[in-house]
């Protein structure tokens, strides 16, 4: 299988993040990507750099006026004199109006946030679109049948990022393009399968009316852990998208037994829609010793995971979502890819 990363990754780095009432460097760094790196290629896969392909893929999916926000949040903030991180410190309450964007960088910034642990820094854009790069060269080998599967080696992540909102450690959401570049190129129908610890929230506003594109998730209950306001099982898609969201909130402290169980409920959901390809919004935060999570999978359990996916039988492109667990980042998306290559 082979693996796409983007150097663009590394200008995303040096940011701060506001975590249980103080400012700490990001949990999200740039170590995770090299950790990944060194890892699958301890593990043999080839390695190839991301193709460019602009900002149109990414406007199929999210708004012009907040990329061109994200595009300019660093220079904005140079202007008004700024330092450090670009961080709101307001948000557009559920009481206040959503249709009246600011002009200024901060009213801009709680206008388009959703979550004070995503800065930007000078790099975040363009490793941001370094990514999407990453996961449309990944898309293209599977559209063209070239390749069964494939692994974007995704950072910054991406499920977090809806049509016009960022935040989540993500701020475009690679997944949803290269979702949508699938079925703009020969596609008929597309699956994205989360199982990252956390709801991906982005990729369900994105898709939330659509019947070509099914979300299928596992996450931890919103109840319980973030993002908060989305991710209930009651939420099953809109309009013509009714039935193609499917929401399997789990329980702190879930294991692989439990996981398990319900991954094949969810594996069951993705065949009865019966994709052309299926998109994984792989988070490995998942993993016992993530710091941020609370769910109890074991590096093993990743390789059951993988050959859980394969068994679908389908073209798969694998994205890079969360895992903060440093050390074991790279071992644990490994076990994944290699449980699917029936290397495990
Ligand atoms: C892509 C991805 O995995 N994004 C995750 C973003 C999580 N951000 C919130 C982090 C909160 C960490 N504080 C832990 C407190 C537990 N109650
Ligand atoms: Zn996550």
């Amino acid at each position: 299988m082979k693996v796409i990363q983007s150097p663009l990754h590394i200008g995303h780095s040096g940011g701060v993040e506001f975590n249980e009432g103080q400012i700490v460097p990001c949990h999200e760094r740039p170590s995770r990507a090299e950790f990944i790196l060194k890892a699958v290629e301890d593990a043999g896969l080839p390695v190839l750099d991301a193709e460019p392909y602009g900002l149109d893929p990414v406007l199929r999916v999210h708004d012009e006026a907040f990329v061109a926000f994200l595009r300019d949040a660093w220079r904005l903030w140079q202007e008004a004199g700024r330092t450090g991180s670009v961080l709101p410190f307001t948000f557009a309450g559920r009481s206040m109006r959503r249709d009246r964007p600011p002009r200024d960088i901060d009213g801009l910034l709680g206008y388009y946030c959703f979550a004070a642990e995503t800065p930007i820094v000078e790099g975040t854009f363009d490793a941001a679109l370094g990514a999407v790069d990453c996961a449309l060269t990944g898309a293209a080998l599977i559209a063209g049948g070239r390749e069964r599967a494939a692994y974007a080696l995704c950072r910054p992540p991406g499920h977090h990022a809806a049509h016009s909102v960022y935040g989540g450690y993500c701020y475009l959401n690679n997944a949803a393009v290269a979702a949508q570049w699938l079925r703009d190129h020969g596609m008929e129908r597309v699956a994205v399968l989360d199982v990252d610890y956390h709801h991906g929230n982005g990729t369900q506003d994105i898709f939330y009316e659509r019947a070509d594109v099914q979300f299928v998730s596992l996450h931890a209950d919103p109840l319980l852990d973030f993002p908060y306001y989305l991710g209930h099982a009651d939420e099953t898609g809109a309009g013509a998208g009714e039935g193609f969201t499917v929401n399997l909130p789990l329980p702190w402290g879930t294991d692989w037994e439990g996981y398990a169980h319900t991954l094949g409920l969810a594996l069951d959901r993705v065949r009865a829609f019966q994709p052309d390809a299926v998109v994984v919004s792989l988070g490995v935060d998942t993993y016992v010793g993530d710091p941020i999570s609370r769910f109890t999978l074991t590096t093993d359990r990743y390789a059951e995971m993988g050959a859980m996916i394969e068994g679908l039988d389908l073209p798969t492109l694998f994205v890079q979502e969360g895992g903060y667990a440093v050390e074991a980042i790279g071992d644990n998306v490994v076990a994944t890819l290699e449980g699917f290559m029936g290397r495990r």
